[in-house]
């Protein structure tokens, strides 16, 4: 048993008769919001439960191969706001996956916090909010798909657990840990990942299909970010890139182009903590991350309006991309590099 054996009683009363579900990920739903609330859908599905994942936005093109994103609900598009709001009227049990704050859902926030449906959260991020009626958060699981897998594991639900649930929380599993090379990554996130390919997720196919999927123009902006736009501080181990909205423009960039860009600085020795902010028409987008002891969480936190993990945060600023660098060179003066 990995949680507590009241949650898991708990949660198996819930799910024990069929009910109207929705489940809810993130805003810009990664491999591991989409990964998760997929597994988890056909789960529930197989238990014969009428399930809807609503996600607050779109999710990038490079995630569609995963198992049924046809069937995501999108709350902000033309037609989604009026019928996700009715699905989330009409639930009786919500699951918030991959997100412990409502804020990270932005105008669906609402729907949610208004609805009477019991609420479950599943999540791996720290300092949750207290708005669900049954909380699974913990920060040591790299993944909540690795949560999912044991959740499920845990309610004795393991055999139900099929080669198309396996691949989609193997995808959550592989993305949050940088296929098993982060500091998150434990023994049981091993253990996890040796249970979904004994059911049927492929580890080769897999990695095809999240790291060997670029158009020609997106591998060229990374040339073009990594020869041209890469800073390094002086008398920081911190290096950055900034991306301005006519370059975006220019390389036609996609959601999710710049995705993994932020993580190449460390290809330098030395470096422990990297930032990519990009211009995006309403407000400046900003990713961190670091290595060892330092806390781009807090940081993101402080001074970004954001947060996340101690290794990896996201954040934003309404400044100019000028003004926007001066705040985060000053900023830097608040951490300690030494350790
Ligand atoms: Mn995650």
């Amino acid at each position: 048993m990995k949680f507590s054996a009241p949650d898991i009683a708990k949660l198996k009363e819930v799910i024990a008769n069929p009910r109207k579900t929705v489940i809810v990920s993130h805003r810009n739903p990664d491999g591991d919001a989409l990964g998760s609330s997929l597994g988890l859908k056909l789960f529930l599905e197989k238990k014969g439960h009428e399930v809807s994942y609503i996600s607050p936005n779109a999710y990038t093109n490079n995630l569609k191969w995963i198992p049924d994103t046809d069937t995501i609900m999108v709350y902000e598009s033309s037609l989604g706001k009026k019928i996700c709001e009715a699905k989330i009227k009409a639930a009786e049990v919500i699951f918030c996956l991959d997100f412990n704050a409502i804020s990270r859902l932005e105008g669906l926030g609402e729907a949610i916090k208004e609805s009477k449906a019991f609420k479950v959260m599943i999540d791996h991020h720290q300092q949750p909010e207290s708005f669900a009626d049954l909380t699974f958060s913990n920060v040591k699981y790299c993944a909540t798909c690795e949560m999912v897998y044991d959740i499920i594991d845990d309610m004795g639900e393991a055999s139900l657990v099929d080669d198309k649930i396996a691949e989609c929380l193997y995808v959550g599993l592989v993305s949050d840990s940088g296929f098993f090379q982060f500091n998150n990554t434990t023994p049981n996130t091993h253990f996890v990942a040796a249970a979904l390919i004994a059911k049927g997720a492929k580890p080769d196919y897999v990695s095809e299909k999240i790291n060997n999927i670029f158009r020609e123009t997106r591998l060229r902006f990374f040339g073009y970010c990594l020869n041209d736009k890469l800073k390094l501080v002086n008398n920081h181990p911190v290096a950055y890139m900034m991306i301005s909205q006519p370059e975006i423009k220019k390389f036609n960039l996609q959601s999710g182009d710049s995705e993994g860009l932020v993580n190449y600085p460390f290809k330098i020795e030395g470096i422990k903590m990297t930032a990519y902010f990009s211009e995006e028409p309403d407000r400046i987008k900003i990713s961190f991350r670091s290595r060892g002891d330092v806390d781009v969480n807090t940081f993101a936190r402080t001074y970004f309006e954001g947060g996340g993990h101690r290794n990896a945060a996201g954040g934003k600023s309404s400044l100019s991309l000028d003004e926007t660098e001066k705040k985060f060179l000053e900023a830097l003066k608040s951490i300690d590099f030494s350790k």
